[in-house]
Parts: structure tokens; C-alpha cells; sequence
């Protein structure tokens, strides 16, 4: 691989130019990204966001941190002999700091900030202190005050459910993203010291203060390390971690299981199997997308391509059974996981934000394994749809679940009454917050003479491509507007091939892969591509236009997705969905919400034909202004839609549905 290219990828998952030259040697295969932080958003819908999440979310999660650090404090204190009353005993509010620390990191990356860096070189000398000697790191077992029934009597006791190594895996990301950020390496040492301690433990054994001295050799029950420890190899280049990442891959669901039902069920924590042979989406939601993205990320790294059968079973089994429209994966919310294949309920649907994010990672790095542009129509779907939902417009407001339909009541306590500041277990805040800042990371990629751009929206930055560097300059306001516009300015007259993602919902049927939501009025609407004014021919690749050309300075593409209202039916099986129609216009499902349409809204009905007397307009005023709404039927039935992920930003949420009745 050039140099150029491996410094620019080893950058895009986790390493700077400095720990490029440390250390980290490894190559890895595909599609590479660029960046996110060589991505400058220019205007429009991330533009936007992304003002919001610097100015609001981060620092405001910083602030609800307090209690996680003040943990960290007394563990410090406890370990140096001082005078202190315990920290409370937690199984992960350390990960949820964690989460908070990446992001904090990642927004370094997009604008320095002294603030920001102070609590993060404090918070870090916290994490230091309450480490064990011998790297161990959790707090409730280093102070003696465990709960034993979540975490076991002593470390490692517990595996299937004490998050130990979930904690660390969180720690690791942070640690590689602050690395990045600044190329300080304090916390990356801890991580260091971390990982090969849980080698010992968990892979060799001889420590009689863990298991007996006998290696523990167990697959944690939340997966995270898998994925954090592949970062952890690329930016060390220390093979260690790769190896671990893989045995912990290959010992699940061979060294242990459990047999009983709900959450100590073998489903729940994917050990129902070894990986390698799983071809179905079960159990518990994040912990299951977490473990598919790290199967992902281990076989690009390791081109062993062990669990490519797996991972692509299990994704159709997913695309096709157990994703709701919005791109929520885990609709059961006892086991906040799946349930049976098409077991997809609106009212009571989980869809935890976590899995939402989680599902943008997996998919994105099956997209980078594979150039399959069906694996971003995924990511994409889950990012403007559940994802999104899982921050208010304000910033600082979350979901937690995130149903497809809203009665006005509490139903788990976390969502359907209304957006919260944080919650009593608050991973989903971190995880939305730590996606949109890495949003501009999944606009662009190349592959030699390829220039991929894959996510629209207002933006400028320079690929490698075809040995020269290329200017490229965005000009759109997806995802409300179709019309794309790209000027090139490669650094010198070159052959190279453009290609430009064709999402799934611009087709004559389909919203989305998988078969499960087609559009019942026929989509009739033409992508049309021109190059300086003159329309052109492309061939289609894995879901790409292919434009492939000797490319110059001012070059200008405009790539036309109409963007028309489309009226979807869910595939029959889906007992809920039947007799109902939901409405989308390019990647968003939309919503009816009762503040637009009275207490009755999930009686309206609406006819699929009203659909092409639909009208779109723009919101003037308010929280949503700039959004565009759409208004279809008449009468009695005239129903008002937003973006679902827009929905209860307007006071506290009420009666709201993404499934309308259909009259026709
Ligand atoms: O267990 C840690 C996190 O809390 C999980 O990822 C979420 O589903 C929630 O249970
Ligand atoms: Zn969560």
C-alpha cells in the first residue's frame, strides 16, 4: 500500500501520522475513508448538526459525567490510602465516560478547546490512579465493594455479565481517539497495560489472584473489546491485540454457555454458536452489532475472511426479518434485542439508540470490506432515521428507545414520555454523540483510480486518487433535496473513475435492501448525471454511477435523486404493518405526529394515490425550521408528516405514528 494511503487510513480508524511511524505496520485491504476530520463541512444538514454537537452536546456531556468521574476520584484516593467514601458501585457508568472521553476527542480533532483537553489529561491521571498495579481496571472489584449478584465475588468471576472487558473496550476507543487528537499517549499506556493483563488472564493463566491461576478463556458477555482491541492493533501495530480480538471472536460460543432464558439465555449474548457457523440475528441488540462489526473489522485485518459466510447471512437474515423501517434493530425490549423473524411492533418497539449507531458501524465497515454500496443504503438508513431520533434538535435531550409509534405514555421508563437530559444507564447519549462527529468520515473513500462519494451532503476535502490529489468541493442540501453538485479540481489533468452512490430508495420499488419495504405507488423518477452541462451514460457497480474519465481542474458533476413523496408497504408477515402504509421522501421516514394532526393521529388513514398530489414545503418557524414537512389527503384524513427523527422536539411527546392506515 503507497504510504500516503496507509497514513490516511491508519488516520480515518484511530492513528495519527506520528503513532503511524511508531509502530503500526499492518495493511489493511479495501476501500479506504477518508478521514473525518479532513472533511470540512461547508453548509447544509451536517453542517448544521454538527454546530449543534460541538456547542451543546459534547461539553454538556462532559457536565453529566460528573458522577462517572467522581467514581474515579474515590477509586484514586482509595488505591493512594487516602480518607474517602467508596464509589458506588456500577457494572458501566465507566463506559459511558469513556464514550463521552472519544467524543470529547474526536471534537479536539474538529476545533482545539483547553477546556475540553483539561478535563480530559485530569480525568485520564483519575484513570491511572485506580488502575491496579497488574493493569486491572474496574472499580467496584479494586475497592472491594462489588455487587455480586451483576459482578461475581471477585474479577473476572462473572464474565457473562459483569462488563469488565465491555468497560475497557470503551476505554481502549477513547485512548486511541485522544491519541489521535493529540498524540499524547498517557491513556493509550493505561489501555497498553490494560490489554496484555487481559492476555494473561484470559488466554495463559498463572496469576493465582484471577481464576485460580487457570486461564479464564471465556468470550465476555457484552461484546466491545473485540472491535476496541482492532484499534488497538492498528494504532500500535502490535499484533497482540489482533490475535486477541480474534480469539475472543473464536472462543465464543465454544468455551462457554449458558442455558436459560431471557438475558442468561445462549442467544442473548450470541454464544448460542461459534461465530463462524451463526447466519441469524439474535439476542440482545448492541452487544450483537458490536460483536458483527469487530467479525468485519478482524477478517479485513487479518484477510482470513473467516466469518464472511456468517456476516452476510446474518445480514440478510437482518435486512429481511428484523429491521424496522427506520433502520432499528431490536424491537424486544425485555432482552433489548431481537425477537422471532418479523416480530416487529411499533408501540412497544425497543430500538435502542446504541444498536441504531451500532448498526451504522457494522454496516459501514462491510461497505469498506466489500465496495457494496447496499451496506451504506443501511448505514444510512439507520443514521437519518433511528439514529438521529436519539438526539433532540436541541443537543442535549435523548432517546433512549426509540418506538415507531407513541401513545403519550411511559412505557420502559426511557423515551416514549419524552426526551431526558441523561439517564440512570446513560450509554445511548455517548453513542449518538461520538457517530455525528465522525459523520463527515463516511462522505468519501478511494481505492486506487476510485473515488467513492458515498454519503451527500455540503462539503469539501482533497482524496488521493489515481496518484494526484483531487479537490473536491459538494454543494447539496441532502438529505431534503436531491441535487447534487461536484466540482473536481484534481491537482493535475488524470484517469480516474467517480463513482457516486445510487441509494436504494431511488428505485422503482424499493425503499430499502432486503425486501422487506417496497413502495406501493411505482417510483418512476430518473437519476440523471451531468459532466460540464452534458448529460452522460454511467455504468452501475455494486450500487455506484461509474463515470470513468481523464478528469481537470473545474470539472463539474451534477447528479440529480428525485426526491419524489413515496408511499411503502411493509412485506405481509409483519402482522402490525398490515392495512398500513408508511410515507418516506428520499433516505427519511417520516412520521405523524399529534401536535400537527390532533389526539386522533394513529386513526387517520391515508390513500396510497395521495401520494402524488403530496405536498413538500419547507418548515419557516420553530425548533424544526429549515425541515421539510409534507402534507397529503384531504378532508377528515389529511394528515401533516415530519422526519421521524424529528419527532417530540415540539414539547413533550404525545401521540405520534410512522405506520398510517392506507385506504386503498
Ligand atoms: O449493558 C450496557 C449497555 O446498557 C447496553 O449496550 C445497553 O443495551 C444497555 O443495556
Ligand atoms: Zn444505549
Amino acid at each position: 500500500m503507497k504510504a500516503k494511503k496507509l497514513a490516511k487510513l491508519l488516520f480515518a480508524i484511530g492513528v495519527s501520522a506520528s503513532a503511524a511511524q511508531v509502530g503500526a505496520s499492518n495493511d489493511v485491504g479495501g476501500i479506504t475513508p477518508m478521514p473525518f476530520n479532513e472533511v470540512t463541512l461547508t453548509d447544509g444538514f451536517w453542517k448544521h448538526r454538527m454546530a449543534t454537537e460541538l456547542r451543546v452536546t459534547v461539553p454538556f456531556s462532559v457536565e453529566q459525567c460528573a458522577p462517572a468521574v467522581e467514581r474515579f476520584r474515590r477509586a484514586a484516593a482509595f488505591r493512594a490510602g487516602k480518607p474517602t467514601e467508596l464509589p458506588e458501585t456500577h457494572r458501566f457508568i465507566s463506559s459511558d465516560m469513556y464514550k463521552v472521553m472519544e467524543g470529547v476527542a474526536y471534537s479536539l480533532m474538529l476545533e482545539r478547546n483547553e477546556r475540553l483537553e483539561s478535563f480530559m489529561d485530569e480525568t485520564i491521571e483519575l484513570i491511572a490512579a485506580a488502575q491496579e498495579d497488574d493493569g486491572y481496571l474496574y472499580i467496584s472489584h479494586t475497592c472491594g465493594n462489588p455487587n455480586v449478584d451483576e459482578m461475581g465475588p471477585k474479577p473476572y468471576s462473572y464474565v457473562l455479565h459483569s462488563h469488565e472487558l465491555y468497560n475497557v473496550g470503551h476505554l481502549y476507543e477513547a485512548a486511541v481517539a485522544y491519541y489521535q487528537a493529540t498524540g499524547k499517549r498517557r491513556l493509550l499506556d493505561v489501555c497498553i497495560k490494560n490489554a496484555k493483563h487481559v492476555n494473561e488472564v484470559f488466554f495463559k493463566g498463572g496469576n493465582p489472584k484471577y481464576n485460580d491461576g487457570k486461564p479464564v478463556m471465556q468470550a465476555p458477555g457484552h461484546e466491545e473489546i473485540e472491535l476496541a482491541l482492532c484499534k488497538l492493533y492498528r494504532v500500535t501495530g502490535d499484533k497482540l491485540y489482533l490475535d486477541m480480538a480474534k480469539k475472543f471472536l473464536d472462543i465464543r460460543g465454544v468455551t462457554f454457555h449458558t442455558d436459560g432464558t431471557g438475558v442468561m439465555s445462549a442467544t442473548y449474548a450470541q454464544q448460542h454458536l461459534p461465530v463462524r457457523e451463526q447466519t441469524e440475528a439474535v439476542g440482545h441488540a448492541v452487544r450483537a452489532a458490536y460483536l458483527y462489526t469487530a467479525m468485519a473489522q478482524v477478517d479485513a485485518l487479518t484477510r482470513l475472511g473467516d466469518y464472511d459466510n456468517a456476516l452476510n447471512s446474518i445480514w440478510s437474515n437482518l435486512v429481511s426479518t428484523r429491521m424496522h423501517i427506520t433502520g432499528g434493530l431490536g424491537a424486544v425490549a425485555g432482552v433489548e434485542g431481537f425477537g422471532a423473524p418479523y416480530e416487529l411492533p411499533n408501540l412497544t418497539a425497543y430500538n435502542e439508540t446504541c444498536a441504531a449507531v451500532a448498526n451504522v458501524f457494522f454496516n459501514f465497515g462491510m461497505y469498506l470490506a466489500s465496495g457494496d454500496a447496499k451496506f451504506l443504503d443501511i448505514a444510512e438508513l439507520s443514521l437519518y432515521n433511528n439514529a438521529l431520533a436519539g438526539v433532540g434538535l436541541d443537543g442535549n435531550s435523548f432517546f433512549y428507545v426509540n418506538p415507531l409509534e407513541a401513545d403519550g405514555e411511559f412505557k420502559f421508563n426511557v423515551g416514549q414520555g419524552g426526551r431526558a437530559p441523561w439517564f440512570g444507564c446513560s450509554c445511548c447519549p455517548p453513542n449518538i454523540s461520538r457517530l455525528i462527529l465522525q459523520v463527515p468520515g463516511y462522505m468519501y473513500s478511494y481505492d486506487d483510480d476510485k473515488l467513492f462519494v458515498t454519503l451527500y451532503g455540503g462539503s469539501r476535502t482533497t482524496v488521493p486518487v489515481a496518484g494526484t490529489d483531487v479537490d473536491v468541493l459538494q454543494t447539496s442540501q441532502y438529505p431534503f433535496d436531491g441535487n447534487v453538485s461536484l466540482r473536481l479540481n484534481p491537482a493535475k489533468k488524470s484517469r480516474f473513475s467517480l463513482h457516486l452512490r445510487i441509494p436504494t430508495w431511488t428505485s422503482a420499488y424499493r425503499f430499502v435492501p432486503g425486501g422487506m419495504y417496497s413502495y406501493e405507488n411505482r417510483n418512476d423518477a430518473n437519476v440523471e448525471i451531468r459532466v460540464n452541462g452534458k448529460r452522460v451514460k454511467y455504468k452501475m457497480e455494486k450500487g455506484f454511477a461509474v463515470i470513468d474519465r481523464k478528469w481537470k481542474e473545474g470539472d463539474n458533476v451534477e447528479l440529480v435523486l428525485p426526491m419524489p413523496v413515496n408511499v411503502v408497504r411493509c412485506i405481509d408477515k409483519v402482522a402490525e404493518n398490515r392495512g398500513k402504509v408508511a410515507v418516506t421522501r428520499g433516505p427519511l421516514v417520516y412520521c405523524a405526529e399529534e401536535i400537527d394532526n390532533g389526539p386522533s393521529v394513529r386513526e387517520k388513514s391515508v390513500a396510497v394515490s395521495a401520494a402524488t398530489s403530496a405536498e413538500v414545503s419547507e418548515i419557516g418557524s420553530g425548533i424544526l425550521s429549515g425541515l421539510k414537512q409534507i402534507k397529503m389527503g384531504g378532508g377528515a384524513d389529511a394528515v401533516t408528516l415530519v422526519p421521524y427523527y424529528s419527532w417530540c422536539n415540539r414539547g413533550p411527546g404525545k401521540a405520534m405514528t410512522v405506520w398510517v392506515n392506507a385506504t386503498e
